[in-house]
């Protein structure tokens, strides 16, 4: 298990945070997110490769300012 904290600049609410979470889950269903909409703070604990993660984030369409 890893843990990545990542700031996501763009996720705003809880539908990105539903988007986000699908993204990751679909690398890892076991995966696991802890999400703040109001720091853009975004905490994950998984089994996939973080490199894998950051890269289906931004597929789904946002934007990761620090990893
Ligand atoms: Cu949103």
């Amino acid at each position: 298990m890893a843990m990545l904290q990542l700031t996501i600049s763009d996720m705003a609410c809880g539908a990105c945070v539903e988007t986000i979470t699908k993204a990751v889950q679909d690398l890892d269903a076991t995966a696991t997110l802890d999400a703040d909409t109001q720091t853009k703070q975004v905490t994950i604990t998984t089994t996939a490769a973080p490199d894998l993660v950051k890269g289906a984030i931004a597929t789904a369409g946002y934007t990761i300012t620090s990893a």
